[in-house]
């Protein structure tokens, strides 16, 4: 369990996860407990809303410094190359998101934190596993690097926590919807750009085709879960690779039409790319049993309430731009 007082580094703090992550941080244990960390130098944004450190996460040296001179005790480490991305440059993505991986687990190690929090992936399961429920063991053999990379990512947390007793904590992340920050380089990014078209122009062309049907999760269940996890006694954590999870799964039709619900006039084509390949190889929907059994995990948000939600939100965002 979490002590009172933590000293907590956000990494990739500027992505879609980790503007959300920040602030719920920041509103669980407090402004000044939350360092936001990224590539990016600070602006007058970032450093309003509270401590901010650029860092690359491939810089070792620097990372451990930070660690030190902030005694920080937790790290979120967000910072990776998605899907999409990873296909245009394979040796890059890994690059990126297993060095960076490896860095936080040697400093976590060397520095004796506390817990440690990475982000895995559904993109681990390939053409081999199951469509429809994939289970928490189904068989993985991904078929891109960002997959490549998740699965070998799990296995080196395991590691580090069979090995040296380290407490990393992950969830394989669906496709998440969010409309504070972006998605960027991802195969499932087309279900926030579709809500932003919806408002702002009233068409959108999807670049996966209508009836592919992927699993995802409103950024909200997503924040809420995250945190679930990283309280949950160490006790009841059977998985140190990393945990399935499930909230929503829809077909590319089915959201259009969800969005059409409200909005009526929006039009929707569609135009499949490279990124149906990806689509086509991961499943369409996640078991999530076993993190329901060892942490109470349960979302809140279906399509529905996650589409008003998001029409909402992203309105009044437009309105007051
Ligand atoms: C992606 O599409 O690459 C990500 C993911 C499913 O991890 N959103």
């Amino acid at each position: 369990m979490y002590s009172n007082k933590k000293s907590i580094l956000v990494i990739g703090a500027l992505g879609q996860i980790g503007t959300e992550l920040t602030i719920a941080l920041r509103a669980k244990y407090g402004v000044d407990a939350v360092i936001a960390s990224d590539r990016h130098p600070a602006n007058e944004k970032t450093t309003e809303a509270g401590p901010y450190a650029q860092l690359n996460v491939l810089d070792k040296a620097a990372l451990q410094t930070l660690v030190q001179e902030k005694s920080i005790t937790y790290i979120y480490h967000l910072a990776a190359v998605l899907s999409a991305t990873g296909e245009q440059n394979p040796l890059m993505a890994w690059d990126i998101n297993m060095q960076g991986l490896l860095n936080v687990l040697e400093v976590a190690r060397e520095e004796k934190l506390e817990q440690i929090f990475w982000p895995s992936s559904i993109a681990v399961f390939g053409p081999d596993a199951p469509k429809v429920d994939c289970p928490q063991d189904g068989v993985t053999n991904p078929s891109t690097v960002y997959g490549i990379s998740k699965i070998a990512g799990e296995q080196w947390c395991r590691y580090y926590f069979e090995k040296y007793g380290l407490d990393v904590r992950s969830i394989r992340y669906p496709g998440l919807i969010s409309y504070s920050a972006p998605p960027g380089g991802g195969t499932t990014d087309y279900a926030v750009a579709i809500f932003h078209e919806a408002i702002k122009t009233g068409s959108y062309e999807c670049f996966l085709a209508e009836d592919t049907r992927l699993p995802m999760l409103y950024m909200d269940d997503a924040i809420r879960g995250t945190l679930e996890l990283m309280e949950a006694p160490a006790e009841s954590i059977s998985i140190r690779t990393s945990y399935n999870l499930s909230g929503l799964s829809f077909s590319a039709a089915e959201l259009a039409a969800e969005i059409q619900k409200h909005k009526p006039e929006l039009q929707v084509t569609y135009k499949p790319d490279s990124r149906q390949a990806i689509a086509d190889s991961w499943p369409q929907s996640i078991d999530d049993a076993v993190a329901r059994k060892d942490w109470g995990w349960k979302p809140k948000f279906d399509v529905g309430l996650m589409t008003e939600d998001m029409l909402q939100n992203l309105g009044e965002l437009y309105a007051n731009a």
